[in-house]
């Protein structure tokens, strides 16, 4: 049998933790031969909420889940770390500004940052999840020189999900037969879900649809604003499905994505798509062995093109807000 694959979940007591951590222990994350061994962060209040969610995962007798350990210390949680989910972040209360969300932060991803440089595995896959996700993910980048740039990714694959779903209900056809959707930019309200390439049942999506004022007018404002949609309705943001998504994206990255299909993935960019290199913005990504690259040669047309540029504005906006603050 293999050796357990360290796996560190930081926001381990929060609602999508809650849900994620028993994915993992199910084997859900990498794979019902590899055994994992939970590296729980928290902060010291939370400390205790984590213990009893570890209780539990004791009680789920799972027979891949080699043990939990649970830390308040960012340097200790990430030693050994192989794959490092990043859920625990600063939320955005009342009266904030961004550069205080920003700021409070990069409290938290800097020394996170340095904790995975110091001390995670040479193999490490870093996913953040917690928002601002990208500019997290930057900030978490920027203070891991050792770790390769394009081991930290951030999380636009509920997005990619959710347009999936939407997508499937307008069309009349399963999940399972769309492929090659994208979801380009930042995970915000700003994101752009792209359809020109999508394929639903081996018909072009656009096409299958034909309605432009549907896609600008219901479909993106849809996707872009499902997370409001759900807190309106279930008085609590979207936790389950999150973390269905980031079960998702680290799985595929390192099992990879299927020959006729790809995924978006958020990815420091190369310059691809006219996206300023060092940017984590959401890509098409294909996946394999391991590994990821940018789907090249994709023709960008006139409605995507100023969608695609407003998305990657406000991650260029967002960066710069974090540089005057000495955060990257
Ligand atoms: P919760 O508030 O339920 O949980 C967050 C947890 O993080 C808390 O237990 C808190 O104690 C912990 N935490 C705070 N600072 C920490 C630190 N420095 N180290 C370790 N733990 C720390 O939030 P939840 O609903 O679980 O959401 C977590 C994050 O995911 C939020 O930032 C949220 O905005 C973000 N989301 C991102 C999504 C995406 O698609 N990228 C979608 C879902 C979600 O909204």
């Amino acid at each position: 049998t293999q050796a357990p694959v360290n796996v560190t979940v930081t926001g381990a007591a929060g609602q999508i933790g809650y849900a994620l951590l028993f994915r993992i222990a199910s084997g859900q994350l990498l794979g019902a031969d590899t055994p994992v061994r939970l590296r729980l962060l928290e902060i010291p209040q939370a400390v205790s909420a984590a213990e009893g969610t570890a209780l539990e995962l004791e009680d789920g007798a799972f027979s891949l889940l080699d043990g939990v350990d649970i830390f308040d210390d960012a340097k200790r949680a990430f030693e050994g770390c192989n794959v490092a989910l990043l859920v625990g972040a600063r939320p955005r209360t009342k009266g904030m500004e961004r550069g205080d969300l920003l700021e409070a932060n990069g409290g938290i991803f800097k020394p996170q940052g340095e904790a995975i440089n110091a001390g995670a595995a040479a193999d490490v896959k870093v996913l953040v999840v917690g928002n601002p996700a990208n500019t997290n993910a930057l900030i978490a980048q920027a203070h891991a020189p050792d770790v390769p740039a394009g081991r930290f990714t951030a999380m636009t694959r509920l997005d990619h999900n959710r347009a999936l779903a939407q997508l499937s209900g307008k069309l009349n056809t399963p999940v399972s037969q769309i492929k090659k959707l994208t979801i380009w930019g930042n995970h915000s309200a700003t994101q752009y879900p792209d359809v020109f390439h999508a394929e639903a049942a081996g018909r072009n999506v656009a096409e299958a649809i034909n309605d432009e004022k549907w896609l600008a007018e219901e479909f993106i404002p849809r996707v872009a604003k499902r997370g409001a949609e759900i807190i309106e309705a279930r008085g609590a943001s979207s936790a389950a499905s999150a973390a269905s998504a980031a079960i998702d994206h680290m799985h595929t990255w390192v099992n990879g994505t299927s020959s006729d299909d790809w995924t978006s993935m958020a990815i420091p960019s190369d310059g691809s798509y006219g996206v300023p290199e060092g940017l984590i913005s959401s890509f098409p990504v294909r996946c394999s062995g391991g590994n990821y690259e940018i789907v090249q040669g994709l023709e960008i047309n006139e409605f995507s093109r100023p969608r695609i540029d407003a998305s990657v504005n406000e991650l260029v906006e967002e960066r710069d807000a974090v540089r005057k603050l000495g955060l990257v």
